[in-house]
């Protein structure tokens, strides 16, 4: 399978693949370096990405966008709420978890944000898949760093569902770290500092990476997961929303597609005020017939949007203070991110640093890239330089236990914000029967919105009271793992035992020579952990449970099939349209000679009656349908047909020994 890297966007997604030629991004269907980050349904099936944008309009409240946003979250989180602005679709409870009430079918269906974005991760693994030529399993994809654990797992069980192997979850920014320091030289000496702020359509995320040649360490990080182009358009909406009111007495916030054309046009006058000082703004019957106009300049703009950009330069100050430089020690400022192209952003960003912004990576496609690299670097056919990269932990984690007897300690702060990930400590209780141990997240005011501060608990089994009567020590291994979960690893008893150890004797200046007898080893008496049994672990996260993921497999895979299918007969009735005309023209030209009145008249009868069976009780017909109307057809001008092809190649063959002689 092909080493892939996802850049999972709230807006678009960008897939790049690592071959053994360098690392390209692959274009979808329509040949988009990006796909819309869209799902749908509809009456027959679903539209997935660029299907999905094009029936956006016509079909609002059930095309879903703001996956990545509402992932991993509860219906009653506050942040879910926020959503709604951007969401026309009805949001559920749908199993603990927030989810969709959709028309499907025909009839109302509902589904959780997990299975949207598997949804909507199996069209990406076919896009990939068709393009590579290559069957696509295993994938590195990005996440916001600051997505918790929770969050992280709903991706991970969301790729599950779509048939995919995610190798790793790597935070948004460091994957563009990754994929700018893979592929550069560093000289000896002092690390270089480079700044990568990340600006795109829902977050604004930056992080200070110190690189040094073969490695990269993530000093700090810092986020407005409130701040993108989206606000941008939402907040120019709600102008031009007042504006009409005044100009035209409508309300766009009336009807969702007039609302939506005028987001759409927005969008791109927000766009072209990057470039220019004014943009035009004109919509055709934007709702009851009315055609509205306006325009504006790039000042009034910036005047709109001011309350987000004074909101611009905290995540800076933060990520600086948190990695302990000087604005002196920042080597270069790196941007990415479809927002980053707004001019007054570039402006304040470049003035904070009092330094020209680098535009050296591509900045729609560079953390693709990153991922990429760090899926082939966990394949084992595919050789890759060695890379070691360290990221920052964002969430304090504590892990909590019922104490025993006279422990004096219920709980311990053991990832402490800004810790190294991945990163493992290990603990010791001592016990003699099974017991749990709980993390969670040590500030529940520091995570987005209301994600659950609670990330899971293990139960440890099998400790047993030693021989001498006491509870043996447990040492258990706890990890941030590298896709930044929090997990336990093992556990087992350990036993302190006395033994005799050698001193290591260095003598200075002192050569041993040739034949001669070892010096007797001097010890000394130390006190060693030794490992006993390994006990087993019992867990439960916020991921699905197994069982019931793998019903949700099964209902994907259904509705891939039935996807397909519906595809399939689409394709057979386009044939036999295409198989209609082609004959009817045919017949009184290249085949004219080739046929006998008679039978031109017998076809010509046959075409128009499936024309209009075609248009008429066959429009909806299935599959097998439209494949016997073909061959019905066909199995009278295939004879014609083949008789043509016979006289040409008979005339091609005459021609060749004509030449022959
Ligand atoms: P996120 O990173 O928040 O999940 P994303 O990765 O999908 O979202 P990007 O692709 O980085 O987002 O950026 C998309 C945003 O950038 C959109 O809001 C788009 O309107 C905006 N954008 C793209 N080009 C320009 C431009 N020239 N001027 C202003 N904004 C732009
Ligand atoms: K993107
Ligand atoms: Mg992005």
């Amino acid at each position: 399978s092909g080493s892939v890297g996802i850049d999972l966007g709230n807006n678009n997604t960008v897939v790049a693949v690592a071959r053994n030629r360098g690392i390209d991004v692959i274009v979808n269907e329509v040949s988009n370096r990006s796909t819309p980050s869209l799902v749908a349904f509809g009456v027959k099936n679903r539209f997935i990405g660029e299907a999905a944008k094009t029936q956006e309009i016509t079909n609002i409240k059930n095309t879903l966008g703001s996956l990545k946003r509402i992932v991993g979250r509860t219906l009653d989180d506050p942040e879910v709420q926020y959503e709604k602005r951007f969401i026309a679709g009805e949001l559920v409870d749908v199993n603990g978890t927030v989810g969709v009430k959709v028309k499907y079918l025909g009839e109302t269906a509902t589904f959780s944000a997990t299975q949207l974005v598997a949804m909507y991760l199996g069209k990406i693994k076919q896009i990939t898949a068709n393009e590579i030529k290559m069957p696509v399993t295993d994938v590195a994809l990005s996440v916001p760093g600051w997505y918790t654990d929770a969050q992280r797992r709903a991706i991970i069980d969301a790729s599950h569902i779509a048939g995919l192997n995610p190798v790793r979850l790597v935070n948004e920014t460091t994957a563009a770290a990754i994929s700018y320091g893979v592929f550069r030289t560093f000289p000896e000496g002092p690390a270089k500092n480079v700044v990568f702020v990340d600006i795109g359509h829902s977050s604004y995320n930056v992080s200070i990476v110190a690189f040094k040649q073969g490695e990269l360490k993530v000093l700090a990080s810092a986020y407005d997961p409130h701040f993108g182009g989206r606000d941008f358009d939402y907040a120019l909406t709600e102008h031009f929303a007042t504006e009409f009111k005044e100009k035209y007495k409508i309300d766009v916030h009336e009807n969702l597609k007039g609302y939506s054309r005028v987001a759409t046009q927005t969008e791109r006058l927000k766009k072209i005020l990057s470039a220019n000082a004014t943009a035009p703004l004109n919509i055709e019957s934007v709702m009851n017939d009315i055609d509205v106009s306006s325009v504006l300049q790039r000042s009034e703009l910036e005047e709109l949007v001011q309350p987000l950009l004074a909101r611009l330069v905290a995540p800076l100050e933060k990520a600086i203070a948190e990695s302990k430089l000087a604005l002196d020690d920042i080597d270069s400022v790196e941007l990415i991110g479809g927002c980053t192209r707004v001019p007054s952003i570039k402006e304040t960003i470049s003035k904070f640093f009092g330094k020209q912004l680098s535009f050296t990576l591509n900045q729609d496609e560079a953390i693709a890239r990153g991922c990429a690299f760090v899926c082939a670097s966990h394949s084992p056919t595919l050789r890759v330089r060695p890379y070691k990269f360290e990221d920052v932990n964002q969430y304090s984690v504590t892990f909590q236990w019922e104490p025993v007897a006279d422990e004096d300690l219920s709980e311990l702060e053991v990832f402490p914000h800004g810790n190294a990930v991945p990163s493992t400590k290990i603990i010791t209780l001592f016990r003699d029967t099974d017991f749990d141990l709980e993390a969670r997240y040590t500030n529940s005011t520091e995570l987005p919105g209301g994600v659950q501060p609670w990330i899971g608990k293990w139960t440890i089994k099998g400790a047993k009271r030693s021989e001498k009567g006491d509870a043996p020590a447990v040492k258990i291994r706890l990890r941030t793992d590298h896709s930044g979960l929090v997990t336990v690893d093992s556990a087992y008893t350990a036993e302190e035992v006395t033994v005799e150890e050698p001193i290591e004797e260095k003598v200075e200046g002192e050569e041993k020579k040739e034949g001669e007898s070892p010096a007797p080893v001097k010890t000394r008496t130390v006190k060693k952990w030794v490992k006993r049994d390994t006990l087993a672990i019992v867990h439960a996260t916020t991921a699905l449970e197994e069982s019931y993921k793998n019903v949700l497999i099964e209902r994907e895979n259904q509705m891939v099939e039935d996807d397909k299918h519906v595809a399939d007969t689409e394709d057979r009735k386009n044939a036999l349209e295409e198989y209609i005309y082609d004959m009817r023209g045919k017949i009184e030209d290249r085949y004219a000679d080739f046929a006998s009145e008679e039978e031109k008249a017998k076809l010509r009868t046959m075409l128009d009656d499936a024309e209009d069976w075609l248009y008429g009780d066959g429009e909806d017909a299935s599959k097998a349908q439209y494949v016997a109307k073909f061959e019905e057809l066909n199995a009278v001008g295939g004879v014609i047909k083949g008789r043509y092809l016979q006289a040409e190649n008979e005339k091609k063959e005459a021609e060749q020994r004509k030449k022959d002689e």
